[in-house]
Parts: C-alpha cells; sequence; structure tokens
C-alpha cells in the first residue's frame, strides 16, 4: 500500500497550523522588512511594522506584490539573501514584458521537492514507481518541479521533458511508466498519438497522471482517464510562489489542498483589494511563509477561485481551493460581457460528436466585437456531409449563446487539423490588441 499523505502536517488540526503559519509569517515579515529594501519602503509608505502583525488576520495590513514588482526589480531585486546563497534560478513562461525571475536557495529547492512529493504520493506514488516527466525543462518550473518531487519519493524518475511525441508513447511503453506528468492539453495529445499508432492503455502500465500549468474542466479529465486509462490528478502552482506543487489534488477531486504550512492564502475583491469572507469567489493571493530567497508577500496571483476550509473525506484538513476558473487577465470582455475560455471549453465538452482541441478567435469588426470558436470534429464525425456539419454548428452556437449570453460563431474543422500544444496550449487570439 502506498502512503495516503506524504507529510503528517497534511492532517495537522487547524489550531496546530494556526500557530505555525502565525509564527512563520512573523519570522517572513520581520525578515522581507530588514533584507529587501523594496519591502521596507512599502511597508513605510502603509506605516506597518513587523510588530503590528500579531494574528494571521494582520495579514491585511500589509502591501499587495504584483507581477509588475518582479519586472521592476528584475533579476535580483528583491532577493532576501546574498546572491552566493542561491542555488538555483527559474522564470515563468510569459511571453510578453521581461521574463520573471525567481530564485531558490538549497532549502527552498527541499520545500518544493517536498510539496510536489505530496502530489505525487496523493496521486498513489511512492518509491516501486516509474515517474515520466513530459513537463517542459529548462527556465519553466514544470519539469523540474515533478523531477524533483519524483527524487523526494524516490521514484525512478524519467526526465523525458515535452516534445516527440510518438517518442514519449514508446518511452512510456518500453520503460513501463506507471504515472504521467505533464500538461493536461499534452496528456490529451499524448493519448490520441497512442491511440493512432495503435497503442491500447492495457499495453501501457500506467496508473495515474500528475496534469496542471494551465485550467482544465473535470470533463477533460474523464477524457484524458478514458485515454489513458488512468487515474488523472490536478496540481496546481505558479513560479512566483514555487512552481507546481502550490496546491496538489487528492482521491476526491473536490478542491485543491493548499500546502499552507509554506503559502498562506487569501481570497480577496480583484477590484478593491478588500479580503473577502470564507467561500466568495475572489482572486486568490498568496504569502510566502517559509522561503529563503525571495519571499512574496500578498502575491496577487489573477487566479479566480474560492476556499473551502472543510476537512475533505482524504483525511487532509489543508484547506482546499476550487480549480481556478481563469484569470482575470485571461477574461475577455465581449461587447460587454464577462467571457472565461473555460465557460467555452465547458459547452465543447458536453457536446457529442466534437474534441476539446479548439481556438478562440476574437475580433472587432464595425466597432463590434465578435468572437469565433474553431473545433475540431471527433475522428468519426461524418465531416463530409455538410448538412451534418451545419446541424452540429448550429447547436454548438445554440449551447453557447445559452450560456455566455452573446452569439457565438462557430467552425467546425477537421479532425486532427487544429495545432497542439506540448506545453500549456494557447486557446485565445485577441486581434482586437493589434488593432489598438
Ligand atoms: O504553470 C507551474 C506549474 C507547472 C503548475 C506544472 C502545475 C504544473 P507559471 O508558468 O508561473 O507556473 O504559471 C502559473 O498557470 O497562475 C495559473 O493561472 C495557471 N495554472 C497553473 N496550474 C494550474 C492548474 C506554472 N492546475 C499560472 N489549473 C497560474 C489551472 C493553472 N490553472
Amino acid at each position: 500500500m502506498s502512503k495516503p499523505y506524504w507529510n503528517p502536517i497534511e492532517t495537522a488540526s487547524r489550531e496546530e497550523l494556526r500557530s505555525l503559519q502565525l509564527q512563520r509569517l512573523q519570522n517572513t515579515v520581520r525578515r522581507v522588512y530588514e533584507k529587501v529594501p523594496f519591502y521596507r519602503e512599502k511597508f513605510d509608505q502603509l506605516g506597518v511594522k513587523p510588530e503590528d502583525i500579531r494574528t494571521l488576520a494582520d495579514l491585511s495590513k500589509l502591501p499587495f506584490t504584483y507581477k509588475q514588482d518582479l519586472r521592476d526589480n528584475y533579476p535580483y531585486g528583491l532577493l532576501a539573501v546574498p546572491l552566493e546563497e542561491v542555488t538555483r534560478v527559474q522564470a515563468t513562461s510569459g511571453t510578453t514584458g521581461r521574463q520573471t525571475v525567481v530564485c531558490y536557495t538549497d532549502n527552498d529547492l527541499n520545500i518544493w521537492g517536498e510539496v510536489t512529493a505530496r502530489a505525487l504520493t496523493s496521486a498513489g506514488a511512492d518509491q516501486r514507481d516509474i515517474v515520466h516527466v513530459s513537463y517542459g525543462y529548462g527556465l519553466f518550473t514544470g519539469g523540474l518541479g515533478l523531477h524533483q518531487g519524483a527524487q523526494t519519493i524516490r521514484a525512478t524518475t524519467i526526465p523525458v521533458s515535452s516534445g516527440n511525441t510518438k517518442r514519449q508513447v514508446q518511452i512510456l511503453k518500453d520503460l513501463r511508466s506507471t504515472v504521467l506528468c505533464c500538461t493536461p492539453s499534452y496528456a490529451l495529445y499524448i493519448g490520441e498519438t497512442a491511440r493512432d499508432s495503435g497503442v491500447t492503455p492495457d499495453q501501457l502500465a500506467l496508473k495515474a497522471g500528475v496534469f496542471g500549468a494551465e485550467p482544465w474542466t473535470p470533463k477533460m479529465r474523464a477524457q484524458i482517464e478514458e485515454l489513458l486509462g488512468i487515474e488523472a490528478f490536478d496540481i496546481y502552482g505558479l513560479c512566483e510562489i514555487i512552481g507546481p506543487g502550490v496546491s496538489v489534488d487528492c482521491h476526491c477531486h473536490d478542491g485543491l489542498h493548499i500546502n499552507e504550512d509554506h503559502f498562506l492564502p487569501e481570497i480577496i475583491d480583484p477590484d478593491t483589494g478588500e479580503v473577502l469572507p470564507e467561500g466568495a469567489e475572489g482572486e486568490l493571493v498568496f504569502t510566502c511563509i517559509t522561503k529563503e530567497a525571495m519571499p512574496l508577500i500578498r502575491y496577487r496571483t489573477r487566479d479566480i477561485c474560492t476556499l473551502n476550509y472543510e476537512p475533505c473525506s482524504c483525511g487532509r484538513t489543508l484547506v482546499r481551493m476550487s480549480k481556478p476558473r481563469g484569470r482575470t487577465d485571461d477574461m475577455m470582455i465581449i461587447r460587454g460581457v464577462n467571457v472565461f475560455p473555460s465557460q467555452i471549453e465547458g459547452v465543447l465538452l458536453d457536446t457529442k460528436g466534437i474534441t476539446p482541441n479548439y481556438m478562440i478567435e476574437v475580433d472587432r469588426i464595425n466597432n463590434t466585437d465578435t468572437i469565433e470558436v474553431s473545433v475540431e470534429v471527433a475522428p468519426d464525425f461524418e465531416f463530409d456531409v455538410i448538412r451534418l456539419v451545419e446541424e452540429k454548428q448550429r447547436e454548438l452556437e445554440r449551447a453557447l449563446q445559452q450560456v455566455l449570453n452573446i452569439s457565438v460563431k462557430v467552425n467546425l474543422v477537421g479532425a486532427r487539423t487544429l495545432q497542439r500544444s506540448e506545453g500549456k496550449a494557447k486557446r485565445v487570439i485577441d486581434h482586437r490588441q493589434l488593432h489598438e
């Protein structure tokens, strides 16, 4: 039997957790005030001193940290330790603006290994498993993050990285990998490639997958599980906080347990910055309470979700966050209506005859916003029968109108014609930005 959890702290009482969190928060606040001029200035501007943090609720007195602050202090401006104590640098996968660089000490890397070990243990993995890591290795935190976790639980680790999908299938089959780690969109692509090469789930030894780095829906989970014959587990994280492992799914699949002995979560109103009551939906904010190299205070993730403090039936007491519904900066505003790509994906996954491979294009024509969704038909759909194609397009347009309250043009395309992603999928092209 594999262990039900990696560390007993995952089942600690709320009192025990709160006292640990407060002590760690106070230490961190003191340290950043002394060592990071950026924080000392921000604290001074607000007239708050480290000794003002007497309870966990006092967290709301502290200033927020934004992605722009990391850019402004690029590359080493937010370090709370001398550079020679930094043993690793990673960076965001961001495509616009300056890259966001984050630093780790040896101890930070150990914490990272610890939290990804919790994720793998939760997915049922232990020393006897063969963990196939197809997240990209390099500056992106996916590859090295899950690698570190697999090493921590002493599993056999295969650092495949992403790309060359046929070879991925071959390795899965030949090396008898039992746990697959990659983005959910890449898991789907690997599953399709296996199916197209005639490899069935029973020819693989896979039992579980640890998928994250992008939003995905429960329906997409079901498809991946069927294609690969596994149980799929979600994993969430962001490079600024540590990378993958900030929160992890359990076999109940009812929210992701935040490793809150290391990362203190809050939900705030993204417009006013006010802390919202338990259960309310808002922007997730994290304070790092154990990191040495670059502990961030009240970091604005832009991810929208809710928190649930009810103990979970898996036995863990760590607070659960709902799957992020989207990001405040992913949200499209179409003719004044807020639209999240995940809402569109939900409709597509509810419809028979198509696949969840899609691309959303937004434009502005004659001062009116337009939105068009191209979606691939399933391999067995009779794409050459025009009547069927038109009917399916109309069915989807009606369903999308109902969910989004705006009209959407749907364009059905042939099976396997849209580009696949080997990392995070890019699903939205907003042409409006080009005209601005
Ligand atoms: O994506 C770290 C990671 C790697 C997580 C591998 C899980 C697995 P960044 O590149 O900094 O870090 O992107 C962070 O990705 O703020 C979310 O918007 C999104 N994200 C990450 N995991 C999930 C998830 C990594 N499970 C940003 N569900 C975050 C939904 C996710 N969105």
